[in-house]
């Protein structure tokens, strides 16, 4: 598997997940020897590792989010649960010979730039590591946000954030209260309820439910899959296909109010008339995340569970106050998402000439094709800002990274230089360009999320297909970057 001819330079990989793992096995193919992967948790998986809460999955068909290297794959469904993913980059791990390379329990606190050796400098709680690249590959949601509700410390019951559930509280004959409706939420609803005795929803904005077909695979399906060289991979992109050309859905105009009016009338079909005005969204599909879900709004509709649409006030010792209301509950689950407009946080990068990537951030996270940052030489962002999708596979996106880098690292040596560095106008002209096209899509329209942040910008997602990316970030341009050599 290891490319025999060998590269000596050395690249830190930060994180273990799905991007952090690409990296590492595509260098190691390519023949980097050095390669270390610093990953805080005690395993591989990322996000998939955190975010364990029960009936965790994918909204996106496993074969397509996984990697078009290793599509080969027993799954046992459409949609992959948690467990079934993470079972799969940890045998992406072993296969490609990767475990070796991580320091698990190594958090990444620091990065700095050293112009007189070309090297980065990463600090963490285990030491420091030096290399001549480095990568982030930590993503957008790695880090829940936890809302600092008043009174939360009067509280006398558990309250845990959805992608750090808590397994030992026995949910059984227990009042919950969860807050938030998102993709995490509509996930684990149906299954905490079915064990509580009472549950309540709070719930400030209403979501866009679409069902969806998530069949076992039959044994045949499986067979076919299994036996016949190279039918996964025909699987994947005629998979692909199907969810790339949904883009059209997500710019604002007649297709997406058309996908509006379907989803309404399938909503419908499943509320009561008088729920309709609570449960309904009133804003653009897309413009949140739309959930895929066959049994979320059945859920909310039966007697043990309330729906509050009243704002969460303050917590007191024994459960949630919104305006005149008091709820008593024994656990409050925040679903309240994640802090993914702060990208890269808490992590501080020094590039060139004293450069904090936080000053230059400071408006707006952005990147060259969400990759490369002026002033920061030999530093690469995997699932980096402007790089997210509403409508296809993030694995895709990372591969088209991943694809980019090893590319930039072949152009810096086959240059004879150590460093490279995106021009300062090329890095302006497409970040003017991404937040113009990004104007028109549907993720600036009539709607508060997480896509956007308080003042209305948009550092999270990609404006287009992902074959639109992929077919910009297939080869470096040599008149993009500046390459030069240390010492
Ligand atoms: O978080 P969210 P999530 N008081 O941000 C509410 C990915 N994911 O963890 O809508 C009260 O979607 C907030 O309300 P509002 C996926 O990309 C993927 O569910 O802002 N409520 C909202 O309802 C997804 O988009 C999968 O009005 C507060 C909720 O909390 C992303 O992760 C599965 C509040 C947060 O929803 C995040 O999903 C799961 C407050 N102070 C997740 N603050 C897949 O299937 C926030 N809220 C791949």
């Amino acid at each position: 598997m290891l490319n025999a001819s060998g590269d000596k330079r050395r690249v830190i990989i930060i994180g273990a997940g799905f991007s952090g793992l690409c990296m590492a096995i595509r260098l190691r193919q390519a023949g980097f020897h050095s390669v270390v992967v610093l990953e805080s948790a005690d395993d591989v998986g990322g996000t998939w590792l955190k975010n364990n809460y029960p009936n965790a999955g994918c909204d996106v068909p496993s074969y397509l989010y996984s990697f078009s290297f290793a599509t080969r794959y027993p799954w046992s469904q459409r949609y992959a649960r948690q467990p079934e993913i993470l079972a799969y980059l940890r045998d992406c791990a072993e296969r490609f010979g990767i475990r070796e390379n991580i320091h698990f329990q190594t958090s990444v606190q620091a990065g700095a730039f050293n112009e007189a050796t070309g090297c980065w400098t990463v600090t963490t709680n285990n030491g420091t590591f030096e290399a001549e690249f480095l990568v982030s590959a930590v993503g957008q949601l790695n880090r829940p946000h936890q809302p600092s509700f008043e009174g939360v410390d009067k509280y006398e019951g558990k309250v845990w954030h959805s992608a750090r559930w808590n397994h030992d509280f026995e949910l059984e004959g227990k009042r919950v209260a969860v807050i938030g409706n998102g993709a995490s939420t509509i996930q684990f609803l149906p299954s905490l309820a079915d064990k509580a005795e009472h549950t309540t929803l709070f719930q400030r904005t209403p979501s866009w439910i679409q069902p969806f077909r998530n069949d076992p695979y039959s044994s045949f399906a499986k067979a076919a899959l299994r036996f016949i060289p190279g039918l996964p991979s025909v699987y994947r992109w005629w998979t692909f296909a199907r969810h790339d050309w949904r883009i059209i859905a997500f710019r604002q105009g007649t297709i997406n109010r058309e996908y509006g009016r379907r989803l309404k009338r399938q909503m419908r079909k499943l509320i009561p008339e008088d729920q309709w005005e609570q449960l309904i969204p009133g804003y653009s599909p897309g413009c949140k995340r739309i959930l895929l879900s066959n049994d979320f709004l059945q859920t909310i509709m039966r007697p043990d569970v309330s729906v509050v649409s009243d704002r969460v006030e303050r917590l007191d010792a024994t459960g949630i106050v919104t305006g005149e209301n008091h709820y008593p509950v024994d656990a409050i689950v925040c679903a309240t998402g994640f802090r993914a407009n702060e990208l890269l946080s808490p992590i501080e990068f020094e590039g060139r000439d004293g450069l904090r990537l936080d000053d230059v951030w400071s408006g707006r996270p952005h990147a060259f094709r969400g990759i490369a940052v002026h002033g920061f030489p030999n530093l690469f962002l995997l699932y980096g800002p402007n790089t997210n999708l509403g409508h296809n596979s993030i694995v895709f996106m990372i591969e088209s990274q991943v694809n980019y880098v090893m590319r930039c690292l072949k152009l810096a040596s086959r240059q004879g230089h150590d460093c490279i560095e995106v021009h300062e106008d090329t890095m302006k002209r497409d970040d003017e360009e991404v937040q113009e096209r990004l104007e028109a899509s549907i993720w600036a329209g009539d709607c508060a999320s997480w896509y956007k942040t308080a003042d209305g910008k948009l550092p999270n997602n990609w404006w287009g297909s992902a074959i639109g990316y992929w077919l910009r970030t297939r080869k470096p341009k040599l008149n993009e970057f500046r390459l030069w050599s240390v010492g």
